[in-house]
């Protein structure tokens, strides 16, 4: 069977961990998110594929979710003691060494998904890892710029990257607007049509649906070659109970007009794309209103608290997957 899989960072790393263990004879091609891609000290850091990489890979920070296993931050102090910034993004010594060796690749004039694939011959992830684009795409949030760290006094409205928004502010002030900047213009990396015109299912993770799975859906003819598939198409919820399991789902929900609920999140990808989609137990309510939306709807439990757990949770995904096949 060929499973394609829309991810983003901790949440879809997680749940292709235990898509690993519940289809090991699938054939797994992961579209990952390069929207949270941002250029520091000269180098190019993918979170999002890195996460994924490191992840199946085996060199994961488990505590963290993102980074390496067993890091360092000498580099980092040292770059500090420069002064040179920006000091809130916590680069590691080994993650490093992934970013030097992919920015020394894109400048060779080799595409992401190149290098990308040249990465993974290290890491041997289980799954195709492709970025959504070769094309730059930088997710920006239009934020209000809290009183203190204002140059311009107070309330001033601005665009920032997607990672100073989360990791400088922590999401702590308004987010208005999410813009996956240059996705308009980006066309899809090598191979992503293909999996998804070949896939006998597609699924998208308990992944952020506006930062990760919405940036994916926004480059040109991804969104449009899932439709048109012809194959189920089945999500999880990120959100149980009101409220996203980690992160800052429901402030970039609401920056994009939706309600950080289950079911306004499959409301929000549409019965034009979703055909299944799960929720949490705790969120049994919420089936019916899925249902009405024209989406099949099952509530189980949803949080990947160890690998067993997440296997049983992608059992019910595949499940429902040949329910509305
Ligand atoms: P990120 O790029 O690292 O933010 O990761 P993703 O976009 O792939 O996933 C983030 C989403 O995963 C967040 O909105 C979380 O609510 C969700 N998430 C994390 N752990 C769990 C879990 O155990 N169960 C569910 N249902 N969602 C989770
Ligand atoms: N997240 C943080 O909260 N603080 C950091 O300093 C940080 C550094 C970092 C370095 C490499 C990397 O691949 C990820 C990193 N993350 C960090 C995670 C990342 O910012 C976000 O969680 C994701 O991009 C959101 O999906
Ligand atoms: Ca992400």
């Amino acid at each position: 069977m060929r499973i394609v899989v829309l991810a983003g960072g901790i949440g879809g790393a997680r749940f292709l961990r235990g898509l690993k263990a519940a289809a090991p004879d699938a054939d797994l091609t992961v579209i990952g998110n390069t929207g949270d891609d941002i250029h520091l000290f000269g180098l190019k850091v993918c979170p999002d594929l890195d996460t994924v990489m490191y992840t199946l890979g085996g060199g994961i920070n488990e505590e963290q979710g993102w980074g390496r296993t067993d890091e360092t931050f000498r580099v980092k102090e040292e770059l500090a003691a420069y002064g040179v910034g920006p000091e809130w993004f916590g680069l590691g010594d080994r993650d490093f060494a992934t970013h030097i060796v992919r920015t020394q690749m894109l400048g060779a004039g080799y595409p992401l998904s190149a290098v990308t694939e040249a990465l993974c011959a290290r890491w041997k992830p289980g799954v195709r890892l492709l970025p959504m684009t070769d094309d730059r795409v930088e997710t920006h949030v239009a934020i209000t710029e809290p009183d203190s760290d204002s140059a311009a006094g107070s309330g001033e409205r601005k665009a920032v990257h997607f990672q100073e928004y989360w990791v400088r502010l922590r999401a702590s002030v308004p987010a208005h607007a999410v813009v996956p900047v240059g996705a308009d213009q980006a066309k899809p990396a090598p191979g992503v049509l293909e999996a998804i015109a070949e896939a006998d299912v597609v699924l998208f993770p308990p992944s952020n649906p506006v930062v990760s799975i919405g940036t994916i859906l926004a480059v040109p003819g991804i969104r449009e070659a899932i439709a048109d598939a012809g194959v189920p198409v089945v999500g999880l919820s990120p959100i149980v109970g009101d409220a996203p399991v980690r992160g800052m789902a429901d402030k970039v929900l609401a920056a994009v007009g939706v309600e950080a609920t289950a079911a306004a999140v499959a409301r929000h990808y549409g019965s034009g794309l979703l055909d299944g989609w799960l929720v949490d137990s705790v969120d049994a309510d919420a089936v019916a209103e899925v249902e009405a939306a024209g989406i099949r709807c099952r509530a189980v439990p949803l949080m990947m608290t160890d690998l067993d757990a997440t296997t049983a949770m992608v059992r019910e995904a595949l499940a429902m997957a040949e329910e509305v096949r």
